[in-house]
C-alpha cells in the first residue's frame, strides 16, 4: 500500500487518481456487435455466447424446470439470509414511495405531478469468479415495488451452459420475469434492440466489467437509459485515533476483495491508526482466499495522513467515494459536510459489507467519482415522473395574456394563436 504524509492540495489530484483503465478498442468491437444483434437477434447472440462464454446454448432463456431445480440447491440457511436481506431491502425501499404533488399555481390553473413506474426494465448480472446474487435483490426489488411490468435479466452462463442456483433463486424470489442466459456485450446489445426471444427495454441496470461498461453507454445512443457509468468498487475509510485498526482493515479488505482494481483507501489523523490498519492489513490479507485478487488491490490502494478533520473531508469531497466509512468521534462533522458519496456508513459496528447485503440500502452506487452528480440505484431509478395540468375559464383568463406576449416574444404567433382563440370565444360568450 502507498502510504502518504500531509499532502499538500496542489498533490491531491495525483493522489486520488483511480487506478488507469483500458478501455482502447472496446467500443468498436461494441458497435459490430450491436449492428449484427440488430440484423441477426438470437443467431448473433448464440455465435457471441459460443465465442466470448465457450458454451453453444440452444434455448437463451432459463427454463421453469431450471428454476425449480435451483430452488433445491440452494441452503435454507442461505434462503433464510435472503429473506432476511429482501424484507429490508423491500422495506427501505418501499419508504421511498413519494405522495403526488398538486397544487394550484394561479386560480383555475391546476398543475400536478406523478409517477409512473418505467414499463420495461432489463437487469444486467456479471458472472465471473463470484457471480454476485445480492445485486439481483437489489435491482429487482425497486422494480417490483416501482411497479415495472416486464423486468427481465441477463447474466452469462458457465462452460455447462448453466447459472448460478443463487441467482436464479434471488430472481424468481424478486418477481424476475424472464431470465435469459446471455452475458457480456450480446446481453447489452439483445435488451437494447430485442430479439425473438429477448424482449428490448426502456432503461438498463447493473455492474459489468468494462465491456458491459462500454456496451452501456452505446446503448444510450440508441435511445436506451442506463442506471449510471459503471467502474470498479472503491471505498474510503476515515479513521481516528479512536477506531479500531483490525475492524477498518477488515472493511479495506472486504471491497479489495471485489476485483484487481478496486480502490481502497484509508483517510487518518492518527499515525499510530495508519501503522496498525497496515500491520493487520497483511495479516488479515495472507488468510483470506482470494488473497491474489486483495494484494493487487491494494497496491492502488492509500493510507494518507492529513492534519486535521477539515483537510480530511476537502480531500473526500474531492474524492467522491462510491462508500464512505466514518469511525470517529467526531462522526457528526463528516456526516454534516460530505457532499460527495454513494453511500455512507458510520461507527465501528457498520462494516460496508452490511449495505451489500441486509440492512436495507441499495448496492449499486456510483463510482470513479461520478458520486458528484450521480445517485446510487433507488425507487426513482424505476420510475418517471410526469406532470399534468388543467386550466379552466378562469384560469386561462388568469395567464393568458401572459402566454400571448411571450409567445409574440419568442415569435410564435401559432403558439399565441391558440391563446387568443380561447380568450376571444370566452369573450364573445360573455358578450353574448
Ligand atoms: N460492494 C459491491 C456490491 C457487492 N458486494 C455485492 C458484495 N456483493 C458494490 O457496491
Ligand atoms: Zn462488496
Amino acid at each position: 500500500m502507498n502510504k502518504i504524509y500531509n499532502p499538500k492540495p496542489a498533490s491531491w489530484p495525483e493522489i486520488l487518481e483511480r487506478p488507469p483503465q483500458n478501455l482502447t478498442n472496446i467500443e468498436a468491437t461494441v458497435s459490430d456487435i450491436f449492428s449484427e444483434i440488430k440484423l441477426k437477434g438470437d443467431l448473433a447472440v448464440k455465435k457471441y455466447t459460443q465465442l466470448f462464454d465457450g458454451i453453444e446454448i440452444e434455448k437463451l432463456m432459463v427454463s421453469t424446470n431450471e428454476l425449480t431445480t435451483s430452488e433445491k440447491e440452494i441452503t435454507s440457511d442461505l434462503k433464510n439470509a435472503i429473506n432476511l436481506a429482501k424484507t429490508n431491502i423491500e422495506k427501505f425501499h418501499c419508504a421511498q414511495k413519494s405522495e403526488k404533488i398538486v397544487l394550484e399555481t394561479s386560480e383555475g390553473v391546476k398543475c400536478w405531478q406523478e409517477k409512473r413506474p418505467i414499463q420495461k426494465v432489463g437487469l444486467y448480472i456479471p458472472g465471473g469468479t463470484a457471480p454476485l446474487f445480492s445485486t439481483v435483490l437489489m435491482l429487482a426489488i425497486p422494480a417490483k415495488i416501482a411497479g415495472c411490468e416486464e423486468i427481465i435479466l441477463c447474466t452469462p452462463p458457465n462452460k455447462e451452459g448453466k447459472i448460478e442456483p443463487s441467482i436464479l433463486y434471488a430472481a424468481k424470489l424478486c418477481g424476475v420475469t424472464k431470465i435469459f442466459k446471455i452475458g457480456g456485450i450480446q446481453a447489452i446489445g439483445a435488451m437494447t434492440f430485442g430479439t425473438e426471444s429477448v424482449p428490448s427495454v426502456y432503461k438498463i441496470f447493473g455492474p459489468g466489467n468494462n465491456f458491459v461498461t462500454i456496451a452501456k453507454q452505446i446503448a444510450t445512443k440508441h435511445g436506451v437509459a442506463i442506471d449510471m457509468p459503471a467502474g470498479p468498487s472503491e471505498l474510503l475509510v476515515f479513521a481516528d485515533e479512536t477506531a479500531n485498526a483490525s475492524f477498518v482493515a477488515s472493511d479495506l479488505l472486504s471491497q479489495a476483495e471485489h476485483g484487481a482494481d478496486s480502490q481502497v483507501i484509508l483517510i487518518t489523523t492518527s499515525r499510530r491508526l495508519l501503522n496498525n490498519v497496515e500491520k493487520e492489513l497483511q495479516s488479515q490479507l495472507k488468510v483470506l482466499p482470494r488473497i491474489a485478487v486483495a494484494s493487487q488491490s491494494l497496491n492502488n490502494s492509500k493510507l494518507i495522513l492529513v492534519e486535521t478533520n477539515l483537510m480530511a473531508i476537502n480531500l473526500i469531497n474531492e474524492y467522491a467515494p462510491e462508500h464512505f466509512l466514518i469511525v470517529s468521534n467526531e462522526e457528526d462533522f463528516f456526516i454534516e459536510n460530505i457532499q460527495n458519496a454513494g453511500s455512507v456508513f458510520i461507527g465501528s459496528y457498520t462494516p460496508e459489507s452490511a449495505g451489500d447485503y441486509a440492512s436495507g440500502t441499495n448496492h449499486t452506487l456510483p463510482t470513479n467519482g461520478f458520486a458528484k452528480q450521480y445517485s446510487g440505484v433507488n425507487l426513482d431509478s424505476f420510475l418517471k415522473t410526469m406532470t399534468f395540468q388543467k386550466i379552466s375559464e378562469k384560469g386561462i383568463q388568469n395567464i393568458g395574456s401572459a402566454i400571448e406576449i411571450m409567445a409574440e416574444a419568442e415569435g410564435l404567433q401559432a403558439h399565441k394563436n391558440a391563446v387568443t382563440i380561447r380568450l376571444e370565444s370566452l369573450k364573445m360568450r360573455e358578450n353574448a
